[in-house]
């Protein structure tokens, strides 16, 4: 399975090979191993058809066979859109038109906030690609489409075997008209801990390099020195620096003095003294009501009439779009919704549902209705692909109960189906009930990735050894509290707003090392061409590109992972989404095209009985109308 790359060069096949031609050419001797996709691509199937899906599934619930389709749409259909003006006029002049613009502008989360809320983050590049042109065509109107960063580098990564940043790049090149935003962890870049700050610097470039234009950078527990790592990180990208302050607690509340009004605003008037673009407001649990809303917006507004401001919110408890009525009154620019069928509970409040709620006013979205139908029927149908990750497989309906509880939207999903896959439904109930607890032991924080994983961390940990607040803080000294629970009150995460809870803290840490800083302040920077040369001697200098080595820096096991996942079965992000997850069935058939032009045309024939003497299964395929078979080992 070896080529000699001197083999194809014209002067070989010419024959006229001169004695000095080795000299003069020694890389066309280098050994390259033939990619053999079509034989990794089969090696995949078959171990799928015998042994089980490779990537562990949510639920035993099938991805249904059907092949959701889009109208074809042609390059030249595709309008100018916000991108236009912010190549032309760079952030600031973007910032300045976004703010003049006087109709409402709405960000799509569909290809990040939505599935990461409610499908597991789970969705594939293939079918983002499909609906692309479709947006681009129809969508131009969208101040932005949030479809990177966040957990979608990790769990493509690590769960859909697919390179994060040729998504990127994919989808930049069929939707040019639409400014990409991602959400950036502030110094935890798209990880869930700190990194070196030259790490968050060549992070964003590459981001931009790839495609990226607008960076929603935000910090756990909104700690500024974390906050400004991301900022300037950015702003030296030249990207689109909308900063966001998370929102937590109730500012209509009198009651509520740990995160009222003046603590935001200040917030983000030190914000707009680093020199942000754009304020986002970060609701990631959905705690917003309308009159909060209103009462927050106007007062950051009177202050910064032309700072552009962005609202986010989980639509958990319902209240969704009357909190983003209320925003354009207050003078909000920038709402987020997904498109209907992934919109809702834990995910954004609805695309249609806003487009419809201002049509005819003066915030009229200019956006057709149809279209948004025609985009929304396509998600519906996509969803079922993947039915084994749905949160609808336990989660019914919104529930207000959130306002308690403040759980964000991503983690209401993941710890209810946790709760229900230990087969206790009312385990949500004393997780939701000690994760309140937990906040209030902690000294109430911001919660969001990564400092909600600490409190769920801290509620679970109660549930499971029965303890109350009361509990934990008399025995404090002699418990062993989960890991990410130790690192917080390290301060590893940062400072919280109001300080540690004391003397919890120096109880929980038992002598350990307390910062009292910026966590990643001390960290030396990390030395890209050094990994780089590690990574390219172990997998091979072809395999490695400048974005794994980014990707390592990321979450190195999982990139080690991935190479040699696809070193063993090849390109399986052409798979169609059921077969990638189940695999297909008998007899059916399916067109893989590996490159431009070269289709595999395969379809799975039949599967041996158990050979004894191995302990194999011998699978048998056809392949471009010729019969091939694999033997893989039967772990079963
Ligand atoms: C993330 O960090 O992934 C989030 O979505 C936080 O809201
Ligand atoms: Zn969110």
């Amino acid at each position: 399975p070896f080529l000699l790359n001197v083999l194809q060069h014209k002067q070989f096949l010419e024959g006229s090979i001169t004695t000095g031609f080795l000299d003069e050419n020694p890389l066309l001797f280098k050994f390259v191993p033939s990619q053999n996709r079509a034989q990794k691509l089969l090696h995949y199937l078959s171990e799928i058809m015998v042994n089980g899906p490779l990537t562990p599934l949510g639920t035993d619930i099938k991805p249904m066979n059907i092949k959701p389709e889009l109208p074809h749409i042609k390059k030249k259909e595709i309008p100018n859109g916000w991108r236009q003006v912010l190549l032309e006029e760079g952030p600031k002049g973007f910032a300045k038109a976004v703010r003049q613009h006087r109709k409402a502008l709405l960000m799509d989360t569909t290809m990040r906030d939505a599935h990461q809320s409610l499908l597991a983050t789970r969705v594939r590049t293939c079918d983002l690609k499909i609906s692309a042109p479709f947006v681009a065509k129809n969508f131009s109107q969208l101040f932005s489409l949030e479809n990177w960063g966040g957990a979608t580098f990790d769990v493509a990564l690590r769960f859909l075997h697919e390179c994060p940043w040729d998504r990127l790049t994919e989808l930049r090149e069929l939707i040019p008209n639409i400014p990409f935003q991602m959400l950036l962890r502030g110094a935890n870049a798209v990880g869930y801990s700190n990194y070196p700050d030259n790490v968050i610097d060549g992070f964003c470039q590459m981001a931009v390099d790839h495609g990226m234009d607008i960076f929603r950078v935000f910090d756990s527990l909104n700690y500024l020195p974390n906050m400004k790592v991301g900022i300037d990180a950015v702003g030296k990208a030249n990207g689109v620096i909308s900063a966001a302050v998370c929102y937590t607690g109730d500012v209509a509340d009198k009651s509520r003095t740990k995160y009222n009004l003046d603590y935001y605003v200040k917030f983000v008037d030190e914000l707009v003294k680093m020199g942000i673009h754009i304020l986002s407001i970060k609701d990631m649990a959905g705690l917003l009501k309308p009159r909060a809303t209103k009462m927050l917006i106007d007062a950051i507004r009177q202050k910064h009439p032309d700072l552009p401001i962005h609202l986010h919110t989980h639509d958990t408890a319902g209240t969704g779009i009357a909190n983003y009525m209320a925003a354009f009154e207050a003078g909000a620019d920038v709402v987020d919704v997904a498109v209907d069928s992934m919109s809702g509970m834990t995910s954004q409040p609805t695309m249609g549902g806003i487009v419809a709620a201002l049509q005819n006013t003066k915030y009229d979205t200019g956006i057709d209705m149809d279209k948004v139908n025609e985009y929304s029927a396509f998600w519906e149908q996509t969803r079922l692909l993947y039915a084994p990750f749905e949160c609808t497989t336990t989660m019914k309906s919104g529930n207000a109960d959130v306002y308690k509880n403040e759980i964000p939207g991503g983690q209401y999903t993941n710890l209810q189906f946790q709760a229900f896959s230990l087969g206790l439904g009312s385990q949500f109930e004393n997780v939701k009930k000690s994760y309140i607890e937990a906040n209030q032991l902690l000294g109430d924080i911001i919660k969001v990735t990564p400092s909600s994983k600490v409190v769920g961390d801290l509620a679970q940990f109660m549930v499971q050894n029965n303890l109350t607040a009361k509990d934990v803080r008399e025995r404090a000294d002699e418990l062993s509290f989960p890991t990410s629970v130790i690192e917080f009150m390290q301060g590893q995460l940062g400072q919280p707003h109001g300080g540690f809870s004391e003397p919890l803290r120096t109880q929980m840490l038992k002598g350990k090392k307390k910062i009292d800083g910026r966590p990643g302040a001390d960290s030396e920077p990390l030395d890209f061409d050094k990994i780089e040369e590690k990574l390219k001697k172990k997998f091979g200098d072809d395999i490695i590109r400048k974005c794994d080595v980014m990707s390592y820096v990321m979450f190195p096991k999982v990139l080690e992972e991935y190479i040699d996942f696809k070193q063993q079965y090849g390109p399986v992000d052409l798979y169609p989404t059921r077969i990638f997850f189940v695999g297909p069935k008998l007899n059916e058939a399916m067109d893989i095209e590996i490159e431009h032009g070269k289709v595999l045309h395969i379809v799975v024939l039949a599967i041996s009985d158990l050979l004894v003497e191995t302990g194999e299964r011998e699978v048998f395929f056809q392949v471009n109308g010729q019969l091939r078979s694999m033997k893989v080992k039967d772990k079963v």
